[in-house]
């Protein structure tokens, strides 16, 4: 992975790029130890010619794309190539960088039979200038493998159960265990793009934003990259407004724009400007690099959260990337599409449960003002095991690709490094004093940092390290299936108990219940849509009194029916939505949509 930044790929007047994206070969490595292609080395030709290959969408989860269990459910390595060829244009006096925006879990990437990366971790890209080893005169070849499957130690962790009594099951039976609630959606998810920059080029910008009276501040930092000893004399900058005006400049790698009476990002509903955004021109004597940014700041007080010194109230959805045949393939109609419902439940702000999203979502939640709780892959850290030094060092890095890739978005306003740890075992607060200090000292615009808990208050042994308590509870659901009347007085209890641990403002990050589309039931049941209406209704109630003094939030459990393992607990996934996974609204859409509506917020 070269250079410190990771710089989405823009074209300008020095930057061309190319998508990879399309049908590619694919095949899983069905042998027992599923280590067949190494042995093999499958690399060194095209995978057609070492074995039978079916067409694989790229981007897409190969998981529900064919008619096969066997590759449904698979564990272990699968191998995609294709062909792709380069006008020798970009021969010359360039970089060719090869990018994969995300593949799930472990991947290593080989480009004409030869190495070029290994990348651990899904939800996050990763690249290499591939110049020297690409072909001008022929076709060239890229060949990805990639393994899905989870360890103690990785983000989200998992283990391989092999069940070993012959009477019972069936030789070779095994399982990947995991406690996520999502389905284990693998492959290539996202674009695989080649760009290039000129060999000395910007590899990254910092913009750090601050308001002092009519006047917006952005600080910047310029990171070069390449061979050119370059002290930043030839860069120069420009800040742009939305109609093109230059409205400050600047040169040097490092310096402070002031832009006078600027128009500062909003989340939707707070001001008349929504996600108003500039862009910083960054030109050094070859390249040319242009970055939206916004002015805004945030603050975090004992029981407020600012967004520009106006208290913030979040009315959120949690959310998944998750949808019918593509999995947590990227899809940009479906992205358009989740965002318009968005907007038409009026919500300002989501959580992205459990693992980061698409920088096309990210970009757009910068451009429609909605806020965004930026979350980990650190979904599923329930045992002794996913906590030592190893966990924690991957975690770190984990952290540090996130911010590296989110720092400069106006949308991010809190960093989540976890979804439900057990954190109530005495290991989890080192463990998360470690990762949430990494974070905080990570992030350039020291953003606030949390993470999610489900453990009862008396036995939460982390939130002492946050800056914001968030929390997921299940009252009239998990507990107490059923009985709705408990729900006041049981979060009013917590949120209580939770306070005197710990005097910070609370979100409510998830509540909910599952509800199939077209059940009806009178007086109303668990899974019917009227149960869901009713459940809902009654934490509003509770959420009313408690806005008034320390709640900053609540996030619906979950925008949109999502996929998971197959199991008993689970009716074709989860059933939470308030819309089905099809994006169609259940009567809950419309309970949340008239609830956000009539919420105002920052006036
Ligand atoms: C919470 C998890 C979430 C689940 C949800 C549920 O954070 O991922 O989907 O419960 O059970 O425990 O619906």
């Amino acid at each position: 992975v070269s250079g410190k930044g990771m710089l989405f790929p823009r074209d300008s007047e020095s930057r061309e790029s190319k998508l990879l994206d399309g049908i590619w070969h694919f095949r899983a490595d069905m042998s027992s130890n599923r280590t067949q292609g190494f042995a093999e080395k499958w690399w060194t030709k095209s995978l057609s010619e070492s074995g039978p290959v079916i067409d694989m969408p790229v981007p897409s989860s190969y998981n529900d794309v064919t008619e096969e269990k066997a590759l449904r459910d698979f564990v272990g390595w699968v191998w995609y190539d294709r062909q792709f060829f380069v006008s020798s244009s970009w021969s010359r006096d360039k970089r060719v960088v090869l990018r994969i925006d995300s593949a799930s879990y472990y991947s290593i990437v080989w480009v004409n039979g030869e190495q070029v990366m290994e990348h651990n971790g899904g939800h996050l890209p990763f690249e290499t200038d591939v110049l020297s080893h690409l072909r001008f005169d022929r076709a060239n070849r890229v060949t990805v493998a990639v393994n899905n499957t989870l360890t103690p130690t990785t983000l989200p962790p998992g283990r391989i159960t092999y069940q070993t009594d012959r009477r019972r099951y069936p030789k070779g039976y095994f399982t990947q265990d995991y406690t996520m609630d999502f389905f284990n959606y693998a492959g290539i998810h996202r674009h695989v793009t080649l760009y290039t920059t000129p060999t000395t080029y910007i590899d990254d910008i910092t913009i750090l934003t601050d308001i002092a009276g009519n006047k917006g501040q952005v600080a910047y930092t310029i990171h070069l990259g390449g061979e050119s000893k370059s002290n930043g004399k030839d860069v120069t900058i420009s800040a742009v407004d939305a109609t093109g005006k230059v409205v400050a400049s600047s040169s040097g790698l490092s310096n402070t724009l002031v832009i006078d009476n600027p128009i500062l990002w909003w989340p939707h509903g707070m001001n008349e400007t929504v996600g108003y955004q500039y862009t910083l021109q960054v030109n050094c004597s070859d390249d040319i690099y242009r970055q939206p940014f916004g002015i805004r700041t945030v603050k975090v007080t004992e029981n407020q959260f600012f967004i520009n010194n106006k208290p913030f109230y979040c009315k959120g959805v949690g959310m998944h990337e998750d949808s019918d045949i593509r999995g947590k393939g990227l899809d940009y109609a479906l992205i358009t599409k989740d965002f318009n419902m968005l907007r038409w439940l009026g919500v300002n702000c989501f959580r992205t449960s459990h693992y980061p999203y698409a920088e096309e979502m990210m970009s757009m939640a910068d451009q429609q003002g909605v806020a965004i709780i930026d979350e980990s892959p650190g979904v599923g850290i329930k045992y002794k095991d996913n906590m030592g030094p190893e966990s924690i060092k991957h975690h770190k890095e984990v952290m540090s690709e996130m911010i590296r890739r989110d720092k400069n978005r106006p949308s991010v306003i809190m960093w989540s490094v976890a979804n439900e740890p057990a954190s109530d075992l005495p290991i989890a607060e080192t463990y998360f004093k470690a990762v949430i200090d990494h974070t905080r000292d990570e992030d350039p615009a020291k953003r606030p940092v949390t993470f999610i808990t489900n453990v009862m208050f008396r036995k939460e042994k982390a939130i002492q390290f946050v800056d914001v308590v968030c929390f997921n509870r299940y009252n009239a659901w998990y507990s107490d299936p059923g009985h709705l009347e408990v729900i006041g007085l049981k979060l009013n209890w917590e949120m209580q108990g939770i306070r005197s641990k710990r005097r910070r403002p609370i979100i409510i990050t998830e509540y909910g219940a599952g509800a199939v589309s077209g059940l009806h039931r009178e007086p109303s049941f668990t899974y019917t849509e009227e149960y869901q209406v009713e459940l809902l209704l009654e934490h509003h109630k509770a959420f009313d009194k408690a806005r008034q003094e320390f709640l900053i939030g609540e996030l619906v459990w979950n925008f949109a029916d999502f996929m998971t393992v197959e199991g008993s607990r689970r009716v074709m996934g989860n059933r939470k939505g308030i819309l089905n996974r099809q994006r169609q609204p259940k009567p809950a859409a419309f309970t949340i949509r008239d609830r956000y509506h009539a919420i105002a917020t920052g006036h």
